[in-house]
């Protein structure tokens, strides 16, 4: 039976979210590169992609026997557990499925700010991010890991309780992508809890794999990586995550 089929790059963080998932749960998939607000073939904003996903952004999936199609990383992931009855990851259990809502909502304008603030301002140069929008997307950031710092993580080792869920997934896609030994883009210091649970994260399957894209570019604090830095990675994670699919 033909997989699922992924739209996407190695290098955008809501796509690894929904890789990383994928791999978690071994449920091959076929990653058919989409370069994210590009115009062209192979684009998220060609015409073509968007009757996929009228957004124009990756990522997004296609169920090859149904053609039904969807968009918003989030909105995948909570499809795919339900579909799939991932319920370690997404309980069904109300409240603790409403407080895993509650955080993937909360993202966008919190964690999701590493992306807006700090990554893209590096990598994303062509899109002239003004001053002032990186200054609050910071103010943002560090709000929200001090929330992480002393609610979230206050009495728990995972975001939403003891174990593992899409919460976590969502948001160390984000975060995790500043540490030192991939970016380097944000001191954790002042963070133990966070610190810990990073080191957590690490130990889940799939990360490496996912986050082969980062090891490759690395440290990109003091000089922003090319375009062509930034492509060759996604070539090299690419071949990775085949590998890992391969596995599957
Ligand atoms: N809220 C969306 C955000 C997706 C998003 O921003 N994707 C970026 C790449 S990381 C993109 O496709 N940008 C292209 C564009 O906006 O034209 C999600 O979580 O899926």
């Amino acid at each position: 039976m033909s997989p699922l089929i992924l739209y996407g790059v190695p290098f955008s963080q809501p796509v690894r979210a929904v890789i990383w998932l994928l791999l978690l749960k071994r449920h091959s998939f076929e990653l058919v590169l989409t370069n994210p607000g590009s115009k062209g073939a192979n684009g998220s904003r060609h015409p073509d992609f968007l009757r996929k996903n009228p957004m124009g952004t990756i990522p997004c999936i296609e169920e090859p026997v149904s053609g039904f199609t969807l968009g918003e990383a989030h909105a995948i992931m909570t499809y795919l557990a339900d579909l799939n009855e991932w319920h370690d990851v997404y309980p069904t259990d109300l409240q603790n499925r409403g407080r895993i809502n509650a955080y993937l909502h909360y993202h966008h304008r919190s964690l999701r700010e590493a992306s807006t603030g700090l990554v893209a301002p590096k990598v994303r140069k062509d899109l002239n991010i003004p001053e002032a929008m990186q200054a609050a997307a910071k103010r943002n950031l560090t709000g929200a890991i001090q929330v992480l710092e002393n609610d979230f993580l206050g009495e728990h080792a995972f975001l939403c309780g003891d174990s593992l869920t899409l919460a976590d997934i969502a948001a160390y896609v984000e975060v995790g992508q500043l540490q030192a030994e991939f970016t380097n883009l944000f001191d954790f210091s002042a963070y133990p809890k966070l610190i810990e649970w990073l080191n957590r994260m690490k130990a889940v399957e799939g990360h490496n794999e996912v986050h082969a894209v980062l090891r490759e570019l690395g440290d990109i604090s003091a000089t922003a990586p090319t375009m062509d830095q930034i492509r060759s990675a996604n070539v090299i994670a690419l071949k990775v995550l085949k590998q890992a699919l391969q596995m599957l």
